[in-house]
């Protein structure tokens, strides 16, 4: 395993590399070409110099979160294979700089979805939180509008302005894309891209939706073990991939997360770590890594990864805004710094005396 932070870059991010290697054991971040809309080209050069800006700092380029997907390919619309083919130029670009792994998710519309971005708790820290009761309450055309007056002003990734523009068209793309289309049109993206990930061994980690249930009527499939399970055998190679994020995964807690990560194995290339209380079914806020803090067992997550002999990169996903931090939601230095050493601090234990 290696421990590596999320970096949105120079001009969107609060936290610099400088801070990013002083926290003890992160050799690496995760980190994407911002400016890039989806199906739109990378080149090598750009690729090259982000490369480089986070070598010059002593870290790695660990992994691209994300290579977002046109919104064609999920769809499965007529111009989809001239987007698969862009995307194939954008892998290509990767490879050719050395870059392995790619996270990317296929849900449908909206990104993750959130009630609250800033909810206070007793001891005085932001955390974000979700209520379906809550949800339920908003025209999903508003949704924008109202994730952007909790949002003070930061960047959201999965929340672009330019995106949320076109929400209207965006709904009305996937009006007959049920869930058993939406899986069809993943399966014949991750054949097409096949060659390119192969002949470059990339890994592809998908991200599993968030919350892990259908919202606003849209599908969702990529929410348990078992439609992970279906989609790891649809496209049975190696670089089909999981990202195993334990925050989505574990807004169901039906999902037994040590279980899932044992039951995917060498497929998961890429891990996100971060704990939630639940409050009830469909409720939960966001919570410090220690287990103590919420509701999931992070030693049991931590030795899952373990005894599955975990190579790839992992982050502490989300943090709480803590210590007067001003920051995007979910990402602020401070909170994410103590849960990579945590992290850190059991498997350590875990090397030790976990055989
Ligand atoms: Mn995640």
């Amino acid at each position: 395993m290696k421990m590596t932070l999320r970096w949105f870059g120079p001009k969107a991010d609060t936290v610099s590399l400088k801070h990013i290697r002083q926290i003890p054991g992160v050799v690496g971040v995760i980190s994407t070409l911002f400016d890039k809309q989806p199906g739109e080209l990378w080149t090598s050069a750009e690729v090259r110099a982000l490369k480089a800006e986070v070598e010059a700092a002593g870290l790695e380029l660990s992994g691209i979160e994300s290579v977002n997907i046109h919104d064609s390919i999920k769809t499965g619309a007529a111009e989809r294979d001239k987007h698969i083919e862009t995307y194939i130029k954008c892998l290509t670009a990767l490879g050719e700089e050395g870059i392995n792994l790619v996270c990317y998710n296929f849900m449908p519309v909206f990104d993750w979805t959130r009630s609250d971005l800033a909810k206070e708790r007793s001891d005085g820290s932001f955390v974000l939180s979700y209520d379906q009761a809550e949800i339920d309450k908003i025209d999903p055309l508003e949704i924008f509008a109202s994730i952007e007056k909790m949002n003070d002003g930061h960047m959201l990734p999965g929340w672009e302005p330019e995106r949320m523009a076109r929400i209207e068209e965006l709904f009305a793309m996937y009006k007959d894309v049920d869930e058993e289309k939406l899986f069809e049109n993943l399966a014949y993206f991750l054949k097409a891209i096949g060659g390119v990930c192969e002949k470059y061994g990339i890994n592809m980690a998908i991200h599993p939706d968030d919350p892990a249930w259908p919202v606003f009527g849209l599908p969702r499939i990529v929410t348990n073990q078992a439609n992970l399970q279906r989609l790891i055998s649809a496209v049975d190679k190696p670089y089909n991939g999981v990202t195993l994020c334990t925050g989505s995964l574990g807004s169901n807690p039906k999902n037994d997360i040590p279980a899932i990560i044992r039951s995917l194995g060498s497929r998961i290339h890429f891990g996100h770590v971060r704990n939630l209380i639940h409050h009830r079914e469909g409720a939960f806020d966001e919570a410090a890594h220690l287990s103590s803090d919420g509701s999931m067992d992070m030693a049991a997550i931590m030795k899952a990864f373990h005894d599955i002999g975990f190579t790839g990169p992992i982050r502490p996903d989300h943090g709480r805004m803590i210590w007067e931090e001003q920051a995007m939601p979910g990402y602020g230095l401070y909170d994410r710094a103590l849960g990579a050493q945590y992290l850190l601090g059991i498997w350590e234990a875990l090397e030790k005396y976990g055989k």
